[in-house]
């Protein structure tokens, strides 16, 4: 067992629709740390880094369209084995789909609108953290 530090983003409809500290909640109800934490806007130049491995995929122009539409909460969590603890806790990538239980399964009805992202592995998560709470930033 291992302590892991994941990123997780809160997307714009979980701000719209004042999700937030329910879905915070959650993660710390279970257990996991909260390190860093911060609201902002993503651009179009970040959304396509961060989501690099969709640019140019059909669905690409609304993901980016969605990603952009408002704050987003950028979170960095810690504990045991963090990364695949989160990504179970935030269910199938589709609401409709998505587990009972889960962040999605409980109050997504979309594919898009599913209100968290969460690092996949290890590689990811590194790059993801790197890429929203840059060292030269965070003191
Ligand atoms: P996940 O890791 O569960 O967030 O899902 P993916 O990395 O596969 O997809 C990233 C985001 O692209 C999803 F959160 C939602 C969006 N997406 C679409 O908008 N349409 C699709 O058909 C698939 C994914």
């Amino acid at each position: 067992m291992s302590v892991e530090q994941t990123l997780v983003l809160l997307k714009p409809d979980t701000v719209a629709r004042r999700l937030c500290g329910e879905i915070l909640s959650r993660f710390e109800r279970k257990g996991l740390n909260v390190v860093k934490l911060q609201m902002f806007g993503i651009t179009p130049e970040l959304a396509r880094i961060h989501y690099a491995e969709h640019v140019g995929k059909p669905f690409y122009p609304d993901l980016e369209k969605y990603i952009t539409s408002g704050s987003v909460i950028a979170i960095v969590l810690e504990g045991d084995e963090a990364i695949s603890v989160v990504r179970k806790m935030i269910g199938a990538t589709n609401g409709i789909t998505a587990e009972a239980g889960t962040i999605r399964g409980d109050f997504s009805m979309s594919n898009r609108q599913n209100l968290v992202h969460a690092s996949d592995n290890n590689v990811s998560a590194k790059r993801e953290i790197e890429l929203f709470f840059p060292e030269k930033n965070t003191q």
